[in-house]
């Protein structure tokens, strides 16, 4: 079981290069991250983008991009369907979002025509290593779906234990964030807890078992749910944190990097192929655990 982002590389170093398809590559910081990726055996980068400024950048940085393959796509919206259409036309494994908007990288993975889609909900989860906690937390849905329904909050759940199943967790313990411990209908997020919950106990989500509603503070502290009288399988112990809408799940991905000094990968999962959604501000060394990431779970899809 992969328990820190280091062991994430070891784990994505040891199975084959795969093709990366990167779109909008003309970044220094996702330059550098492809670079380390293709060194470590990671994975080899196709670079589309705006090829005179990737070797711009790359002068620069007195990089050598003559060992990639660059093709000239300008403009970003372009650059994002060309990298998508090499997945889907089988010649990269997966693909990268470079310095573009998380939405136009998306609606290209949508595309009926040359897109990712297949029959299941794509959805995003962000793994977080935090110090004053003692595993990953895999954070969903704070990237792309908005304001989910309970049949979408399900399809979710799944979709993260298939990154947990991907890097080795026998039996994900789901969190379904509310602000109360009890149901209460003017809280819907709090009716989809108890029914994800039920769910869970007919053995809907296989080995993983989902607890809620759940408040931030019984998801990640036993003491916590021990004072509020709580008992769960999940409390203190969450791996997969469910959020009720993409604010929330920004908000709290966002204090993870700048308050709890955490590490942390990105990747949506439900298409046919993993997308490795890294924010702008992020360091190389946060693309390169996100690459990491979807080369692991591109290994085991
Ligand atoms: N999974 C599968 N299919 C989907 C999904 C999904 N999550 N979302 C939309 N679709 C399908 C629809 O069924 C439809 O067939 C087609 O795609 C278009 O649907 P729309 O019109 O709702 O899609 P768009 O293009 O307007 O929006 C889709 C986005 C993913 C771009 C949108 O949901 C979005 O902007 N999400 C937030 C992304 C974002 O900005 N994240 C940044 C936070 S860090």
């Amino acid at each position: 079981m992969i328990t820190s982002f280091e062991q994430l590389i070891q784990s994505a170093k040891k199975q084959s290069t795969m093709k990366l398809a990167v779109a909008a590559a003309q970044d220094e910081e996702v330059l550098l991250a492809v670079d380390e990726a293709y060194r470590l055996g990671i994975a080899e980068p196709v670079l589309v983008g705006d090829g005179a400024a990737i070797r711009d950048i790359a002068d620069r940085i007195k990089m050598d991009v003559t060992k990639f393959e660059i093709i000239d796509v300008p403009d970003v919206r372009e650059a994002a369907r060309e990298a998508v259409s090499l997945v889907s036309g089988g010649r990269a494994q997966f693909v990268m979002k470079g310095i573009l908007g998380t939405a136009d990288l998306l609606k290209a993975v949508l595309d009926k025509e040359i897109g990712l889609r297949g029959i299941n909900l794509l959805s995003h989860v962000m793994v977080y290593k935090v110090p004053a906690y003692h595993k990953l937390i895999f954070l969903t849905d704070g990237g792309m779906n908005i304001a989910p329904s309970l049949e979408e909050k399900k399809q979710i759940i799944e979709n993260a234990i298939e990154v947990c199943t991907a890097l080795g967790l026998e039996q994900p313990k789901v969190a379904v964030l509310t602000a109360v411990e009890k149901a209460n209908d003017k809280m819907p997020a709090t009716m989809d807890a108890v029914k994800l919950k039920e769910m869970s106990e007919t053995g809907e989500f296989g080995n993983a078992v989902v607890d809620g509603p759940l408040s931030f503070d019984l998801a990640f502290s036993k003491e916590a749910a021990k004072h509020k009288g709580v008992e769960s399988p999940v409390a203190g112990d969450t791996d997969v944190l469910l959020v009720p809408a993409i604010e929330v799940g920004n908000g709290i991905g966002k204090c993870m990097t700048y308050f709890a000094n955490a590490e942390s990968a990105g990747v949506v999962m439900g298409a046919k192929a993993p997308i490795v959604l890294v924010s702008r501000a992020d360091t190389h060394q946060a693309k390169l655990y996100s690459i990491a990431l979807g080369s692991v779970v591109a290994g085991k899809i």
